[in-house]
């Protein structure tokens, strides 16, 4: 396999010199337009790396979501139905000792440096393998889009997601965020100009795909799974064909990883609780309040009309909406 050569990389660092750039709320120095989509400085050379070098194996499972949407929550509860054999003790698990983030990597992050090794150690990854992305669905590797690996999609109503992005803008280190305004950076949003954005395309692109190819996407809804978590998580283990769904009749096997995996449980847990992700975001600023409707106490009255105008007409014929109050 061909991998990137110092030449190469040079080559992709010119690249994103000639594409259009944009401050956004962090992720780097820039968003850089690129295949229509907002990529971040910060990864940049790892897309491009995810894209050429990943190898897909159709048992791999892909946790997809625009940021701020719940992927650390989607991330505990995929790790734990994915891995119920391995690890079928709710008092020993993972996840009471690592943070989500940690047990469920991005390609497009971890493949930005070491690109030789990383693919090496991706390859001899366990399977079943677990992995989240931000990337939209149409810039996925072909290899991910083209074999039978699966993809759980979670999107979330855009006012909270954009206060919540907003919010952890303002806590992680400032050599990795801007100090826009909340005025500021709510017009970029407004144009769809934030990390990974514009967070329209990026919800579409996996909804139609969830439409057309649904035992290939599961389109999820942080408002829907807080409301009934159980019926979404029985979901979620039919869509990834887990033996939890013959094993969980008549026992408790579904609470108990929905308790490991609540807001209150992962906020509290030492781990969640200090340390730093990749020496730029504390850990415990991955659980703020895990509300719906936070954006209330935020959004001025000319905000809220902009914003749910931009809305309707970014989604008008789609069949998505969204509830925005709890
Ligand atoms: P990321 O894209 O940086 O990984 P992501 O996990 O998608 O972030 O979003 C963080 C939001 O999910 C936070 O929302 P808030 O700012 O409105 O509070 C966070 O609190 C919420 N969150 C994290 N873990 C959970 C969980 N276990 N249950 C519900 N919400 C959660």
């Amino acid at each position: 396999m061909a991998l990137a050569s110092g030449k190469q990389a040079n080559e992709e660092n010119e690249l994103m010199l000639t594409l259009p750039k944009e401050i956004g709320l962090y992720g780097g120095p820039y968003l850089h337009l690129f295949q229509d989509f907002w990529c971040p400085s910060f990864y940049f050379q790892g897309v491009i790396n995810f894209q050429k070098h990943f190898l897909a194996k159709d048992n791999d499972v892909f946790v997809a979501s625009f940021p701020k949407s719940g992927t650390t929550w989607l991330k505990a509860l995929t790790f734990v139905i994915v891995n119920h054999q391995r690890f079928s003790s709710f008092e020993n698990h993972p996840l009471l000792s690592s943070n989500p983030h940690e047990l469920v990597s991005a390609p497009e992050f971890i493949l930005s440096h070491d690109l030789h090794d990383q693919l090496l150690s991706l390859s001899n990854m366990t399977e079943p393998r677990l992995f989240s992305t931000h990337i939209p669905f149409s810039s996925l590797p072909k290899t991910i889009t083209e074999s039978n690996c699966k993809i759980i999609y979670i999107c979330r109503n855009p006012f909270d997601t954009f206060v919540s992005a907003w919010e952890f803008s303002t806590k992680i280190k400032s050599v990795f965020s801007h100090a826009l305004t909340f005025e500021e950076a709510f017009e970029k949003y407004c144009n769809g100009i934030s990390g990974f954005g514009p967070w329209w395309s990026h919800m579409l692109g996996y909804w139609n795909e969830s439409i057309t190819r649904p035992d290939k996407v599961l389109f999820l809804k942080y408002e829907d799974l807080k409301e009934d978590t159980v019926f979404h998580v029985k979901r979620m283990v039919e869509f990834l064909g887990s033996s939890v769904a013959r094993e969980e009749e008549g026992t408790t096997v579904i609470e108990n990883m929905i308790n490991l995996c609540s807001f209150e449980k992962m906020k509290n847990l030492e781990v969640n609780k200090s340390g730093y992700m990749h020496n730029v975001a504390e850990k415990k600023n991955f659980f703020r309040k895990g509300k719906v409707g936070d954006w209330i106490n935020y959004f001025s009255p000319s905000m809220i009309e902009k914003f749910s105008k931009i809305i309707e007409e970014k989604l008008s014929g789609s069949g998505l909406s969204f509830k925005v109050h709890s």
